[in-house]
């Protein structure tokens, strides 16, 4: 009895695979925007974000049974079955597992959606691409803030000339007593100037329009506890369009969502074997070893402690609505891989100690914020000695 009650404590001490946290949840305008979650007026965002994280994190269930007079607990850890929509172009989540996920230079995590294979078209099909970024909790306070680096991973189509890196989009709160528009040529839109939106695309003919309203979703598309937001904006990289109508008409239109190669949430089909499976059909999962700075450049990062999710695509797809990203789940393809020793004097964690690091630590002086990392000396203050030890390390 004393190994199993071994075993027992050591299951208890392993990480939980599944996503375990949501730090935050907001969406763009969209069809499936308070209902999916379930969401009522005036609901306060903690029980958002809890109704957020029932449908995509997974749970621990502890069952103790007796057994030859020994009580013995054991854990099981719970697989997430439901779905949450980020809405259109910018909407997002933050989540979270309960450790630090490691670099292992390979697939390192999976966020599922729900992307399907059409039966027209095998390249294609519901594919609404989400940017994945990554954040590294610098400052040590164990949420995401102010504090943090976010990095983002550069998928297939980073590079494409069609990515537009400096998007910015503005949604305006509609009144929903207005009189709607219906379309004259869709008959499953009942409303074509329901929530306007600007951005600054770099075609000219995408800087504005609406998000329509179909007949088949006839709740608010805005938010419930953002009421009192007149506008949302978001901003991010943009992907280009991946939809075409194979449709002859409006009453009988056939979209497809053309795949991406790799990189994106909610872009391929999930592999229900939860595994990281390369094979092109199913999504692989992401790997650390994709993130890239603000200016493109490939970052080393040893772990990461927090994912963010948006909708990298402003799209309007006739009868089925705006492309919007789904987040299912989440699974870290190797909970218990150790976490590598920090590196002396890499301030910023990416993985090397340069100028940046240098500039980090002024940062922290001059803002008089306090992060681990920048405490070179380990004396517990922040200051010139920390400064003159990085230069020391650079030099090295
Ligand atoms: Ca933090
Ligand atoms: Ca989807
Ligand atoms: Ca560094
Ligand atoms: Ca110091």
């Amino acid at each position: 009895m004393a190994i199993l009650g071994l075993l027992t404590t050591l299951t208890v001490l392993g990480n939980h695979p599944w996503l375990t946290r949501v730090y935050e949840y907001r969406p763009a305008p969209g069809q499936f925007i308070n209902t999916m979650p379930l969401c009522r007026v005036g609901e306060p965002i903690d029980s958002v974000l809890a109704r957020c994280q029932a449908s995509i994190c997974g749970r621990i269930d502890t069952v103790t049974v007796t057994f030859h007079g020994q009580t013995i607990t054991s854990i099981d850890t719970i697989w997430s079955e439901g779905m949450i929509s980020l809405g259109g172009y910018g909407g997002y989540v933050i989540v979270g597992f309960d450790h630090p996920v490691v670099n292992m230079h390979t697939y390192d995590f999976e966020i599922q959606g729900n992307a399907f294979i059409s039966e027209r078209e095998t390249h294609g099909g519901s594919s609404e691409p989400g940017i994945v970024m990554v954040g590294v909790d610098l400052d040590g306070n164990g949420v995401p803030s102010d504090g943090d680096k976010w990095y983002e991973l550069a998928g297939s189509e980073y590079t494409h000339p069609k990515t537009q890196h400096d998007y910015s989009i503005t949604y305006y709160r509609p009144d929903e007593a207005k009189p709607r528009t219906p379309s004259q040529v869709n008959p499953f839109l009942n409303d074509t100037t329901y929530i306007r939106w600007t951005s600054n695309d770099v075609n000219p003919d995408s800087t504005s329009g609406y998000m329509s309203r179909n007949t088949y979703h006839s709740q608010p598309y805005w938010p419930l506890w953002l009421q009192n937001e007149g506008t949302l904006t978001f901003q991010g990289t943009k992907l280009r369009c991946n939809a075409l109508d194979l449709g002859n008409n409006a009453s009988n239109s056939y979209y497809v969502q053309y795949f991406f190669d790799w990189g994106y949430v909610d872009n391929l089909p999930n592999n229900p074997a939860r595994v990281s499976q390369d094979d092109g059909y199913y999504n692989p999962g992401f790997k650390i070893d994709w993130a890239v700075d603000e200016r493109g450049n490939h970052v080393n990062l040893s772990h990461i402690d927090f994912i963010k999710i948006y909708c990298g695509m402003n799209q309007y797809c006739g009868w089925t609505g705006e492309t919007s990203t789904e987040v299912a789940a989440g699974i870290d393809f190797h909970p218990d891989a150790p976490m590598p020793l920090p590196v002396a004097g890499d301030v910023n964690g990416d993985g090397e100690v340069n100028i940046s690091d240098i500039n980090s630590v002024i940062n922290c002086i001059l803002g008089d914020n306090y992060v681990n990392m920048a405490d070179v000396t380990h004396d517990s203050e922040i200051n010139i000695s920390d400064v003159n030890a990085v230069i020391d390390l650079i030099l090295q």
